[in-house]
């Protein structure tokens, strides 16, 4: 019974925010999943479509950083941080759970002005 409950979750943590995240990497091979990750100054994907509590995976090349920032900031390519808004460091990889349901801004500093990404969170 106990690894029914196990393989659930497992499950439910795999299928949460998977439902319409479809981006095509430099293979041009489909993927599907809630991972953010760097491929030259691009972050993959570049808006991810998320729910108000998923996990969102942050997998940064070296030479990259993601600092979250306004909308202001991100359209004037900015890199000031928000208060409280997510920070990853370059070459680091962290979870990141949004509480709201609103749009987060983030940017990569060294690479500004093309290196920066939305995460639409219904
Ligand atoms: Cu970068």
């Amino acid at each position: 019974m106990k690894s029914i409950i196990n393989f659930l979750f497992v499950l439910l943590l795999t299928i949460s925010c998977t439902k319409e995240v479809v981006n095509t990497n430099e293979n041009n091979t489909t993927q599907i999943q809630n991972t953010i990750s760097t491929w030259a100054h691009t972050f993959q994907p570049s808006i991810l479509y998320c729910n108000v509590g998923d996990t969102i995976y942050f997998d940064l090349g070296g030479s990259h950083n993601a600092i979250e920032v306004s909308q202001s900031s991100y359209d004037a390519n900015e890199s000031t941080p928000i208060v409280n808004g997510f920070q990853f460091n370059y070459g680091e990889s962290g979870f990141f759970v949004p509480l709201e349901a609103k749009t987060y801004y983030y940017v990569c500093e060294p690479h500004l002005p093309e290196m920066k990404a939305k995460i639409i969170v219904e």
